[in-house]
């Protein structure tokens, strides 16, 4: 199928180019095959969420770029995971099927309370020498674990894992084409940061770049947007939420604003490095909406609201497009 043979923008050449020259996807079937299960098992005729058929594909943490055919360098970028995580938490609570595309690695749906070397910290050795679970943290084990295991029981959460830049964009394109047959049932949460400059594979060392050939000189290419196919081809009738990060909060809203334009996005929502955590402005064509965490309860999160405010205007979409 020429799914890019109907795209009258700019950047279809580009797009093009970056699919052609990617390094071939070698787990796409295997991918597939969870999916088109995941899919059977949440929706088939039989199964309970016939009628509200909520699905999500949620992205998170950062895509890398590889410097080397064999790679040992790349170029990586902040993202921890843990809005996507989050998101996808409540997400679930929210009655979705959830596909999380994360970047291998970086923080998992209900992970957010352990500690940060989790296996080694949640348990501990008693006199007998039997492990048993640490006190301190028995209660949000409890927690997490019955959380998790409800969504893996149910089948109602798959975690697909990418690393670069190439795969995340396939795969991207794998869940939606997958997810088009749900029209405005789909959901995507754009959350994980991408790589805006790759180096083309054609033009990459194939071997481990040599320190004594002196200082690097890299060329990047701009990583072409795929917002605009994901809207015009992939998935045309899905409710999209992309994410716009800057670091210069003059320029944030503007940005947020060119993205909600150029992509056809139902919101954009526009963040600061610096406040990230705390707030998020969220960024649609009836105007702009606050939305900050409850400060009163230092566990509280900025996805609590913004996901129970996305969830609302995706059913007043979905209702009203169905
Ligand atoms: C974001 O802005 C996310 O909110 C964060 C989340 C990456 C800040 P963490 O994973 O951080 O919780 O540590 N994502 C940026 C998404 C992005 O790259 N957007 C592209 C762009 O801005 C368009 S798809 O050009």
């Amino acid at each position: 199928m020429d799914i890019l043979g109907s795209l009258e923008e700019t950047n279809y050449a580009d797009i093009k180019s970056f699919f052609d020259s990617a390094p071939i996807l070698k787990n796409a079937a295997e991918i597939n095959r969870q999916l088109q299960e995941f899919l059977a098992r949440n929706f088939s005729s039989s199964s309970n969420n016939q009628g509200l058929r909520k699905v999500a594909c949620v992205t998170s943490g950062g895509t890398t770029v590889p410097l080397e055919q064999q790679c040992v360098r790349y170029i990586d970028n902040f993202a921890s995971g843990h809005r996507g995580a989050a998101a996808t938490e409540y997400f679930l609570k929210a009655g979705f099927s959830v596909v999380f595309l994360h970047r291998r690695g970086t923080c998992q749906p209900y992970c957010q309370s352990l500690p940060y070397d989790q296996l080694l910290e949640c348990f501990e050795v008693d006199g007998d020498s039997n492990v048993r679970v640490n006190p301190t943290y028995a209660k949000t084990i409890d927690k997490a674990v019955s959380a998790n295991c409800t969504a893996i029981n149910q089948g109602t959460l798959l975690k697909i894992p990418f690393t670069t830049i190439f795969e995340y964009l396939q795969i991207l394109q794998l869940i939606a084409l997958s997810l088009r047959r749900f029209g405005p049932r789909a959901l995507f949460f754009l959350a994980a940061a991408v790589s805006d400059f790759y180096v083309p594979p054609g033009s990459m060392a194939v071997h481990k770049i040599q320190s004594r050939s002196g200082p690097l000189d890299l060329r990047l290419v701009e990583v072409p947007k795929m917002l605009s196919i994901l809207r015009k081809e992939w998935a045309p009738l899905a409710f999209c939420i992309s994410f716009k990060l800057e670091t210069d909060t003059k320029i944030l809203l503007e940005k947020a604003g060119m993205a909600l334009e150029k992509y056809d996005m139902h919101m954009v929502v526009a963040n600061e490095l610096s406040s990230y955590k705390e707030r998020v402005i969220i960024v649609t064509k009836n105007g702009n909406i606050n939305v900050s965490r409850d400060m009163a309860r230092p566990d509280a999160d900025v996805e609590d609201p913004l996901i129970e405010l996305v969830v609302e205007k995706y059913l007043a979409y979905a209702s009203s497009t169905s």
